[in-house]
């Protein structure tokens, strides 16, 4: 079935982009300010950059590595500031937002100006994409005229938190292949990359007081009978935190809990409150046994879990999940109900015993992750049973979530499936496109999406709302070339939710700009899907 989905996806539905992709301006995600000059200016193999500075000196090797590839310039990085060069300038003093940046370029050289080298690095990324699409080639283009449009651009993120999640428990994904989607994702200014690693179908991050979580909970037996799994080991987490870090991307990690971790139960049957012998679930949906918090040895578990998840990720935040948690289970264990009324976790009106029960577990998780400097972002439902003090909510069912969390004084990060940021959505006709979770997000409804709603605005709470974020939650994602498909182009628009500023939002622009991106993605070899005029 996979390999008839992946035939389905690569011929017969798609056209090809016009030739006229090289026109105009064509910057995704469109910057917050930008004036169009006379005259262009011409890259050359005497061209140079300019890096004063060890952390601009780092960004110029990284671009002039990449800018050979479809070149063939051998750019020198100088000490001066030269005619025809790029100039990459970082200045902790300048007044701009931490990752804004100021691109001028003119026919005698480009400049970018930025605060941080994180600015520096988008600046780079936007004189990129002034210059022909063919600059993302792999390998050297002959014939072209390496040259962009003169402009003057001042930038800024309207998010500062602009993510996209991958699933790779329920198909899992390659290193390789989530290296590829951090380069795509980079060109777009995407800043964090969200990685669900524990779920019911599979345990995907090697744990070396444990295991059993990858000897077994990594693996599952599909419907063919066929064993499916794999995990990454430590080093290898390392090795995409370190990718994602040179191309300014925190990866956040994703530790379940109690819910969604029949995989982890699989390896240590005594995580759950009967403690049965079981397997990783072999098919979707919501699990329902779960972890139990009557047990003081499942905390242990998850303290373990966390010492050794916390040194391979430097970010800030840890995402402890929370969601679909069903309680069946912790009402027939004694256990449970124990701690239900040490801790004093009544049913009250708004919420019951179990419910406090969950909310007593996620309060666990924020102070063992506080021990180690890290702040917790949980899926909505820890809104229920009342909100640990310094959680960040993440809104999947709706924006309600995120009003809540934003309405109690906390920060939201949008996610709402319904708005467009579930993208395992069909993008077109279902009849002639692979199998999806169902319901459609067409481009266009995922770019309008507005992440902060208007209510926030009149209560003065929408600076509450940190950002937007697209999930590909991958259930129907048998590979990685139906994961592309189902991304590309759609995570584009998600890019330009999270930065640009609301009324410089065009869709029609965006969909001419899209033609040039397509070349692009071309050069990474993504497999994107291309709208059709007739849509469902
Ligand atoms: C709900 S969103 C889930 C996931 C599924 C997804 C499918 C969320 C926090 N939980 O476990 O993969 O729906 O769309």
């Amino acid at each position: 079935v996979a390999a008839t989905l992946g035939l389905l996806t690569s011929c017969g539905t798609q056209t090809a982009p016009e030739r006229t992709y090289n026109e105009g301006i064509n910057i995704i995600p469109m910057p917050a300010s930008l004036q169009q000059q006379e005259g262009r200016f011409l890259l050359s193999s005497s061209s140079s950059f300019y890096a004063p500075t060890p952390e601009a000196k780092t960004i110029a090797e990284f671009f002039a590595a990449k800018l050979k590839n479809s070149t063939g310039f051998n750019f020198a990085i100088a000490d001066a500031e030269k005619d025809g060069g790029i100039s990459l300038l970082i200045d902790p003093a300048m007044e701009i937002n931490e990752e804004g940046y100021r691109l001028d370029v003119t026919p005698q050289g480009v400049k970018i100006q930025a605060k941080t080298p994180q600015g520096v690095f988008y600046g780079m990324q936007s004189f990129l994409q002034l210059l022909p699409a063919e600059v993302e080639s792999p390998s050297v283009v002959k014939n072209i005229e390496w040259s962009a449009p003169c402009v003057s651009i001042d930038d800024a993120p309207r998010f500062a938190y602009r993510g996209m999640m991958l699933d790779p428990c329920r198909h899992f994904i390659p290193v390789e292949n989530v290296k590829k989607q951090l380069d795509v994702l980079s060109l777009f200014k995407i800043n964090t990359f969200h990685w669900h690693l524990t779920d019911d179908q599979g345990w995907r991050i090697e744990i070396k007081k444990y295991p059993k979580l990858t000897e077994i909970g990594s693996k599952r037996i599909d419907g063919e009978g066929t064993e499916y799994g794999g995990f990454y080991t430590q080093e290898e987490i390392k090795d995409i935190v370190a990718y994602a870090a040179e191309r300014f991307i925190t990866v956040i990690p994703e530790l379940e809990t109690p819910g969604h971790e029949l995989a982890a139960i699989s390896a240590y049957p005594e995580l759950s409150c009967k403690g049965q012998p079981t397997t990783p679930r072999i098919i979707w949906g919501v699990e329902d046994i779960v972890m139990c918090p009557g047990k003081e040895d499942m905390f242990k578990f998850l303290e373990d879990v966390v010492e050794e998840m916390v040194p391979l990720f430097p970010g800030t935040y840890f995402h402890i999940g929370g969601d679909e948690c069903p309680k069946s289970s912790w009402k027939n264990c004694p256990a449970c109900q124990a701690r239900i009324k040490a801790e004093g976790l009544k049913t009250d009106k708004n919420h019951t015993a179990e419910e406090r029960l969950q909310s007593y577990v996620i309060q666990r998780m924020e102070k063992m992750l506080a021990k180690h400097g890290k702040k917790i972002i949980g899926w909505d439902e820890i809104l229920e049973g009342g909100l640990s003090p310094e959680a960040t909510v993440m809104s999947w069912r709706g924006e309600a979530g995120g009003i809540a969390s934003a309405l109690q004084d906390h920060d939201a990060i949008m996610t709402p499936g319904g708005n467009g940021m579930y993208l395992d959505t069909f993008q077109g006709d279902s009849k002639i496109e692979p199998v999806s979770i169902g319901g459609y997000t067409l481009l266009e409804k995922v770019y309008s999406y507005n992440p902060v709603p208007d209510t926030l605005v009149t209560l003065g709470k929408d600076k509450h709302i940190k950002g937007v974020q697209a999930n590909h939650w991958s259930e129907y994602m048998y590979n990685t070339d139906i994961m592309e498909y189902r991304m590309y182009p759609r995570m584009l628009a998600v890019s330009e939710i999270a930065w640009t500023p609301l009324d410089k939002k065009d869709y029609k622009d965006f969909e001419r700009r899209i033609n040039n991106a397509y070349v692009r993605l071309d050069g990474h070899d993504v497999n994107y899907h291309i709208p059709q005029p007739e849509q469902p």
